[in-house]
């Protein structure tokens, strides 16, 4: 037991934080579960009203369907607090999330580990690098970081602050550059610092998709010739606020570069978060963070359960 004054654990300290950054979408959702479930029979008409809750927290059409059904199942006119609808909602949401959680796995072997990220302007792309360049340096990494964002002076400054806080060597160069020439060159010096990882930053414009696409397809293509097994984990950053919207970046970006982790920012700024359940049902990729607020612990590995239990106002 915890005596008075003590300091909560981590994972209570991190719980509430997720807790708080998924209020905006938890208080639409037990609002609307309270409002049909109060002095209630379970039927027709509050399945119904439940599947239309979960469609506005972005679960999607399918998603919300299945959910709502799930929850009926065998329940039909018997008497059914707004509590147990969270709960077996909870678990059902935890359960189809469960497959998407799976931590980003850095191989050893690969010296150093190259991390590809991308994603459209704005998701959250810099900050996320930097967030997890404090966390690999904070576990006694060495890190470089590769300022591949070449089209704002901005962003590569941006980029450097936060290279400089986290203790990460930094490669840059002028804004206009070519990006994939940048990553090569930041390779060749991570490699010969003996690096464990090295996260190269992309930039994101969505007016100019033609010619973004092709330059991250070039990043990938040109660190191959100092490393063929390179880039070893391509992640796709989405904004959570972007709702539905954030599936069609998924498959834009499979199309160009082959992904294989997503990270889901911004969740705080949506009543919508549950568009990662929605995402579940249409794409096999794990997520290996959440961003539930712009602080530094507010990026969190992303867990099933607990997201669920947070979205939901349950635990
Ligand atoms: N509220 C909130 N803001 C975030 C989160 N992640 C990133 N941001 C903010 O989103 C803005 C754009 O981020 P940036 O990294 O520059 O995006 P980029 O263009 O993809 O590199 C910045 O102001 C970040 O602080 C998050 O999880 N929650
Ligand atoms: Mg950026």
């Amino acid at each position: 037991m915890r005596t008075f004054g003590e300091a909560p654990p981590e994972e209570t300290g991190l719980f509430a934080r997720l807790k708080k950054g998924l209020a905006k979408s938890s208080a639409g959702l037990t609002d609307s579960i309270t409002a049909l479930f109060t002095k209630k029979k379970l039927d027709a008409e509050t399945v119904a009203g439940l599947e239309e809750a979960l469609i506005r927290a972005d679960m999607g059409v399918t998603e919300a369907k299945r959910l709502s059904v799930a929850v009926a199942r065998n329940r039909y006119d018997s008497e059914i607090t707004d509590a147990e609808v969270r709960t077996i909602l909870a678990k059902e949401i935890a359960a189809s999330l469960a497959p998407l959680q799976k931590p980003l796995a850095i191989d050893p072997g690969k010296k150093p580990f190259v991390i590809l990220v991308a994603g459209v302007n704005g998701t959250g792309k810099t900050t996320t690098i930097g967030k997890l360049a404090r966390r690999l340096t904070g576990e006694g990494k060495k890190v470089v970081l590769a300022a591949g964002d070449t089209f704002r002076a901005a962003a590569i400054e941006q980029l450097g602050v936060w290279a400089g806080r986290a203790g990460a060597g930094f490669v840059s160069g002028k804004a206009g550059g070519d990006a994939a020439g940048l990553a090569f060159e930041a390779l060749e010096k991570a490699q010969r610092e003996n690096a464990d990882i090295l996260l190269i930053d992309t930039a994101g414009r969505l007016s100019n998709k033609t010619a973004l696409m092709a330059e991250l397809e070039k990043i990938a293509r040109v660190i191959k010739k100092r490393d063929a097994s390179a880039p070893h984990a391509v992640l796709l950053v989405l904004d959570a606020t972007t709702g539905q919207n954030a599936i069609t970046q998924v498959e834009a970006f499979k199309a160009t570069v082959p992904l294989t982790g997503l990270i889901m920012t911004k969740l705080d700024g949506t009543a919508k978060g549950g568009i990662l359940v929605a995402l579940a049902a249409r794409s096999a990729l794990p997520v290996h963070f959440i961003g539930v607020g712009e602080g530094e612990a507010d990026l969190q590995i992303f867990d099933a359960e607990k997201f669920a239990q947070a979205l939901i106002g349950t635990g």
